[in-house]
C-alpha cells in the first residue's frame, strides 16, 4: 500500500512563521521522490481572502510549493477549514491541488474512514456554529469574493482580532461526544479523522458494539504534526 499522509492546522502565515519551516522539512523528509497521497484538512493557511488575493498576501510561494508536489504524480487533497474557507477553483488550478468537501469517506485498507476538518463537531460553541453557517454560505461567499482585495483584507484583519480576543472555556472548544457518536452512526465509520482542535490524540469509542476510533491530527505550533497510514499501520506524529 502507498503511503498516505493527514494534515491539518499548519496556519500558514503570509509572511513566514516556524510553520512554513516545518512544512518545508516534512516535505524534504517524508514526501520528496517518493509517490504518496497527502490529505490536508483545514486551516493550511491562516487566513485566505479569495484565491484573487493569494499573491497580494504573499502566499504565492506555498502555492509554488503545492505545486511541485502534485507535479511529481503526487496527489493531494484539500479540505476547507474555518480559516481557509475561501479557497476555491482559482487555488485549485494553480496547484493541481483537489478539493474536497466535509466530509470526505474514504477506505484504507479495510476500514471505513471520514475526514473533516472538525469545527462542527464542536457543537457546544454556538457562537462559532453560527459564524461557519454565515462563512459556508455561497450567496455570503459570492458578496465578500466581489469586493476589492483591500477590502477583504481589512475584513480578514477584524475577523481574526474578533476571534482572538473572545475567551472560551476550553471544553467548549472541544468536540461535544454526541455529536462524534452520531457521526460514527450515521455514516458507518471504522475511523473518524480530524483537526482543528490542536489535541492531536488517538480516542477509542465503542459505539453500537463496534470498536471505533478518533484520530485527531495535531497543529504545527511546535514542530512537524503528521498522520502516516502504511502498511505498517497508523501513525500519529507530533513534535
Ligand atoms: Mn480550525
Amino acid at each position: 500500500m502507498q503511503a498516505v499522509f493527514f494534515i491539518s492546522d499548519v496556519h500558514l502565515q503570509p509572511r513566514g512563521s516556524d510553520a512554513n519551516e516545518y512544512l518545508d522539512e516534512f516535505i524534504a523528509s517524508q514526501l520528496h521522490g517518493k509517490s504518496v497521497t497527502l490529505y490536508i484538512l483545514g486551516d493550511y493557511f491562516d487566513f485566505w481572502i479569495g484565491d484573487d488575493g493569494a499573491d497580494k498576501l504573499g502566499y504565492s510561494p506555498h502555492l509554488e510549493t503545492l505545486r511541485r508536489l502534485t507535479n511529481k504524480l503526487n496527489t493531494v487533497y484539500f479540505m476547507h477549514g474555518n480559516r481557509d474557507f475561501l479557497v476555491g477553483t482559482g487555488f485549485s488550478e494553480a496547484t493541481g491541488v483537489k478539493l474536497l468537501d466535509d466530509p470526505a469517506m474514504i477506505e484504507l485498507g479495510e476500514k471505513r474512514c471520514l475526514l473533516k476538518h472538525g469545527d462542527d463537531l464542536c457543537s457546544d460553541d454556538i457562537e462559532h456554529q453560527k459564524f461557519r453557517l454565515l462563512t459556508r454560505d455561497p450567496q455570503w461567499q459570492k458578496s465578500v469574493l466581489s469586493k476589492s482585495i483591500d477590502e477583504r483584507l481589512a475584513m480578514a484583519s477584524q475577523m481574526r482580532q474578533m476571534s482572538g480576543s473572545s475567551y472560551k472555556p476550553s471544553e467548549i472548544m472541544d468536540v461535544n461526544q454526541d455529536s462524534i457518536k452520531q457521526t460514527f452512526i450515521d455514516h458507518d465509520i471504522d475511523i473518524l479523522i480530524h483537526g482543528h482542535t490542536h489535541r492531536p490524540a488517538v480516542h477509542d469509542y465503542c459505539v453500537n458494539k463496534k470498536p471505533r476510533q478518533r484520530i485527531v491530527l495535531g497543529d504545527w505550533d511546535q514542530g512537524i504534526s503528521y498522520l502516516k497510514v502504511d502498511k505498517n499501520g497508523f501513525d500519529l506524529v507530533h513534535h
